[in-house]
């Protein structure tokens, strides 16, 4: 793991109007989930970013910033966090805010994850989260070596205030198909072209591949029933790994990437 440099590759956002120039940072090569659930990518930013920026790329990257709602799920992105370089400060950004309130309710309540979902497992630093509850707060990891240690630290900063170097983002299926370290949907977006049919993944790849080896085989009809009803097989987008899911398995069975890409 670590961050993969592409030396040459510039991405043009200037599609998003008003989006902070995000093209010189860098994405970890993606990491799957030890339940298979999703895939998980790490970008590192040049630039400081505040959370709202940080999820708005996530979403254009093809998937949201990360839900941590286990401990082992936590110890796995608190693993490809580690192997990414961060100083303490960096970050990253992950997929949860608690909005502000006019109550003295503790700050450990009221926070939601970005799919809609109440916060049940957390993981909070000693002391965390704390402040005002007249702010927005937004969750991140601690990239602080000394609690890295601990496999124990989410913990809240201002959504307008605290900027950050990085961010975790997930994926319902593998993101980078290409290989060329950008989640395929930004090459989409930058390059329309890598996506004649309009479904959603790079023309050259091969959309029923869930295990990310870049081909369709029975490994990939096991992956969807070891996650069927759940997250990490979800090829038409519809937020859950079903039938329709398992025919687009069958339906591109033996694709290989083109050789033209
Ligand atoms: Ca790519
Ligand atoms: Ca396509
Ligand atoms: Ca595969
Ligand atoms: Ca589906």
């Amino acid at each position: 793991m670590g961050v993969m440099a592409i030396p040459g590759i510039l991405i043009s956002l200037s599609f998003m109007v008003g989006f902070p120039d995000f093209s010189s940072g860098t994405w970890t090569v993606p990491e799957q989930a030890p339940d298979g659930s999703c895939w998980v990518m790490l970008y590192k930013a040049d630039d400081p970013i505040k959370w709202t920026d940080a999820s708005s790329l996530a979403v254009n990257a093809g998937g949201k910033l990360s839900i941590s709602d286990s401990s082992s799920m936590n110890a796995f992105l608190f693993g490809v966090a580690s192997g990414a370089d961060l100083q303490p400060c960096d970050g990253p950004w992950m997929g949860a805010q608690r909005n502000a309130t006019a109550t003295t309710t503790p700050l450990t309540d009221n926070w939601q994850w970005v799919d809609g979902t109440s916060m049940v497992y957390s993981a909070w630093t000693n002391d965390q989260p704390n402040g005002s509850q007249w702010l927005t707060w937004s969750l991140r990891l601690d990239a602080n070596p000394d609690v890295l240690e601990t496999w124990a630290a989410t913990w809240a900063s201002p959504d307008a205030g605290k900027l950050v170097y990085s961010l975790l983002a997930s994926f319902a299926t593998p993101p980078d198909c290409d290989a060329n370290g950008v989640p395929d949907a930004l090459d989409i977006a930058e390059t329309p072209e890598l996506d004649g049919d309009l479904d959603g993944f790079i023309d050259s790849c091969c959309p029923g591949d869930l295990t990310g080896d870049s081909v369709v085989n029975v490994d990939d009809i096991l992956h969807v029933l070891s996650v069927f009803n759940g997250q990490g097989g979800d090829l038409d987008g519809n937020g859950v790994t079903d039938v329709d899911d398992l025919l687009a398995v069958l339906g591109n069975y033996g694709c290989t990437p083109s050789l033209s890409r």
